[in-house]
């Protein structure tokens, strides 16, 4: 497998079909269908409709000339009721038949956040039986693409669904306990190791399985840096990556938990071998000792903590462009992030799951001019190459996102796409990021032969 360029997407930021042939709802279905949870009260109930023009999609893809799609698997579409749904099976069976088809690999992950509300009324991930039920899972839709998928992802951004879900309350399932939020951090490691055990045996051996964490590049005060490291990263790099949990984690979070979730044994399932480590890269961030202001994070404020036990850790504003999400521009935190997880890491395989920017773009005359993010992916792309250039083992870069779509809490006010998604009616319109992107593939392929 040479190096992938691609593009990604997510299950419910892009679907739609919500109720369509047999998908049960997910938590955020619910969540969104809750008055004042996003903004302008947008749902996923129809989304870029892409359940219904995934051939088209498919096709651009194909005019982009990316190696690889990043897609995630909805687990309420597929497993409704703890039962295969064949319709639901049979959607993801003929997506991935179409990008073979069109010479582009697969990558999929089994949860970008979509949990079966089923699951969560059970008790969501703060229950350890979850982690059992997420392995179920893996193995039921392992054994149906994994003829055909050799890319697997077990899980998108544990940090969010644990922190922002059960934490903040700004994702669903909305609940803000800083307690279940570890649980849940917890029972995320254990059904990320579990489900690698299961698809291992149902998908092709050749077969590569990995996770995708939002890693935050942090720079600051030593002791603040050192805390929110703990809690935001090494969380999960300690267990999945076979070194368990960090000790300082524990501390410092002893008077929220007592981590009794925590079984004999479990580190050693969670650190199931993988093959390549997926990182979300989109801004770094500034800490200092603070006053435990809620929102100082810079994340919109919930009445609960996205990062537990640093409640009293201040995250400043940086200066240079900001991003629509209020997010700076910087890549020189990518090329840093990549080469400290190369040196501390060694030997685990890299690759950028996601890299991308919001802007405040305009569909004129048909045409989206929208520099500033053609700027910001030939800036992060020469980064992630100047990491690789130094040692980082470095195998594939994926935009986000292929289309805009709904980001969210945000709903469709966030343009993440580098084609342009009109949501009346669905009319897809190539950004001129698009085009760059295009041929900026082209041209690194010209300079790979
Ligand atoms: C990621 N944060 O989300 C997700 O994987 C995508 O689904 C999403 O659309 C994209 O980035 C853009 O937001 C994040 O608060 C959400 O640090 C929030 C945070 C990070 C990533």
């Amino acid at each position: 497998m040479g190096f992938l360029w691609g593009t990604a997407t997510a299950a419910y930021q892009i679907e739609g079909a919500a109720s369509e042939d047999g998908r049960a709802p997910s938590i955020w279905d619910t969540f969104s269908h809750t008055p004042g949870k996003t903004l302008n009260g947008d749902t996923g109930d129809v989304a870029c409709d892409h359940y219904h023009r995934w051939r088209e999609d498919v096709a651009a893809m194909a005019e982009l000339g990316i190696d690889a799609y990043r897609f995630s698997i909805s687990w309420s579409r597929v497993l409704p009721g703890g039962e295969l749904n064949r319709k639901g099976v049979d959607f993801y069976s003929r997506l991935v038949d179409e990008l073979l088809e069109s010479g582009i690999a697969p990558v999929a992950t089994l949860y970008h956040w979509d949990l079966p509300q089923a699951l969560e009324d059970a008790g969501g991930w703060p229950e350890r039986d979850i982690a059992f039920r997420f392995a179920d899972y893996a193995a039921a839709i392992g054994a149906e693409l994994g003829d055909r998928v050799h890319t697997w992802t077990t899980l998108n951004e544990p940090w969010c669904a644990a922190f922002l879900g059960y934490g903040s309350g700004v994702h669903a399932p909305g609940r803000t306990d800083r307690a279940d939020s570890l649980a849940a951090a917890h029972h995320l490691n254990l059904g990320h190791g579990l489900a690698v055990r299961a698809l291992r045996e149902v998908v092709a051996p050749s077969a590569q399985m990995s996770v995708t964490l939002n890693l935050h590049h942090l720079r600051g005060e030593p002791e603040a840096v050192r805390r929110v490291d703990a809690v935001a990263n090494r969380i999960f790099l300690g267990p999945m990556l076979g070194g368990g949990y960090p000790a300082d984690l524990f501390a410092d979070t002893a008077a929220i938990t007592g981590w009794s979730f925590v079984r004999e044994g479990d580190e050693d399932l969670i650190a199931a071998p993988i093959d390549f480590l997926g990182v979300n890269y989109y801004q770094p961030s500034l800490v200092v000792p603070g006053d435990g202001t809620p929102g100082a994070d810079g994340h919109a404020a919930g009445e609960g903590s996205s990062f537990p036990g640093c409640e009293d850790i201040a995250f400043l504003p940086q200066e240079g462009e900001h991003t629509a999400m209020g997010w700076v521009v910087d890549a020189s935190g990518l090329e840093e992030l990549l080469l400290r997880l190369h040196r501390e890491y060694p030997g685990t395989p890299l690759m950028v799951t996601e890299n991308g920017a919001a802007f405040d773009d305009e569909l004129v005359g048909g045409r989206v001019a929208d520099e500033r993010r053609i700027a910001y992916l030939q800036e992060h792309t020469a980064a992630a190459a100047r990491a690789a250039a130094a040692g980082a083992d470095l195998r594939g870069y994926f935009v986000w996102s292929l289309l805009d779509n709904f980001e969210w809490s945000y709903g469709y006010s966030r343009r993440f796409g580098v084609i342009h998604v009109d949501y009346a009616t669905g009319r897809r319109t190539w950004k001129d990021s698009a085009a760059w992107y295009r041929d900026f593939l082209r041209t690194v392929r010209g300079q790979d032969q």
